[in-house]
């Protein structure tokens, strides 16, 4: 099967078809690798790509990142531990005090679609869960998420948090959300600012090439 059909079906968004593709390859014995890496993986690139220029619009992307999702969800099982996560582990959350989560979603599936082992630790999320979390899997990306002014506060206190625990510099922190800007991240000592989900996942791609 030729992979850059998977890639066109993603970018069309249209879940029910790209699931059946992906399952026809999976019976043609096409490697599950294969299927991610150059059938999936390169469609959502083309999907930030295309949002970051401005020629697809929110509702496009996001019924993408569904398709791809349902995608994964099918092909995830099929695929060795070594397939997912190769570009690293992010863990991710929506600050405490805040129940926004359709953005930071759409950031989470961006970064799983960029080959991201994404735990997504949900809404309302306290500090220490942050930190319990960043010791326990040890991610290459910390995201936080928070939509009101209110909330912000709480990803410098995380960002404390870390520096206290001793563990600040094994994980670079990436945070967004509408009211978050990049001044607001050099201040509280983030090291990226994502203004949204398709340049999050270039902006990191961008920094680890250059560190
Ligand atoms: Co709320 N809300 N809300 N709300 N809500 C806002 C944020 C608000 C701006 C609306 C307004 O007044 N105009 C306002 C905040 C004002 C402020 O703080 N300055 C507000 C308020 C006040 C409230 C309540 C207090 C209302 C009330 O109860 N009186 C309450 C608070 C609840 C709480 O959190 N404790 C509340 C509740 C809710 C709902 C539950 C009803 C619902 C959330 C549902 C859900 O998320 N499951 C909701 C919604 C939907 C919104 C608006 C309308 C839309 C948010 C959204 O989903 N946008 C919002 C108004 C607005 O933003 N225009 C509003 C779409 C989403 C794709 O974009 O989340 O910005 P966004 O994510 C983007 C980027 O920001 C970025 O990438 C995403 C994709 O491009 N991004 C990241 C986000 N996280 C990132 C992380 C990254 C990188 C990029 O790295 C880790």
């Amino acid at each position: 099967m030729d992979l850059s059909r998977i890639s066109e079906t993603l970018i069309s968004g249209k879940a029910d078809e790209l699931k059946k593709m992906v399952e026809e390859a999976v019976n043609d014995d096409v490697n599950p690798s294969d299927i991610l890496n150059q059938g999936l993986l390169p469609g959502m690139d083309a999907v930030g790509q295309k949002w970051k220029a401005g020629d697809m619009f929110m509702p496009e992307v996001l019924r993408c990142a569904k398709a791809m999702s349902s995608a994964m969800d099918y092909l995830r099982p099929k695929l060795k531990d070594d397939d997912i996560g190769n570009a690293g582990t992010m863990v991710i959350g929506t600050v405490a005090g805040d129940l926004h989560d359709i953005g930071k979603d759409l950031v989470a599936m961006m970064f799983e679609g960029a080959g991201y082992k994404v735990i997504n630790l949900g809404i309302d999320q306290s500090n220490e869960n942050f930190i319990n979390a960043v010791k326990e899997h040890k991610p290459k990306l910390l995201g936080m998420s928070a939509l009101l002014t209110t909330t912000m506060p709480r990803m410098g206190e995380v960002i404390n948090s870390l520096k206290e625990a001793g563990i600040r510099d094994q994980v670079t922190v990436i945070i967004g959300g509408a009211p978050v800007t990049d001044d607001f991240a050099k201040e509280i000592g983030a090291d990226l600012y994502g203004p949204n989900a398709g340049t999050a996942v270039g902006i990191a791609r961008e920094y680890f090439q250059k560190k």
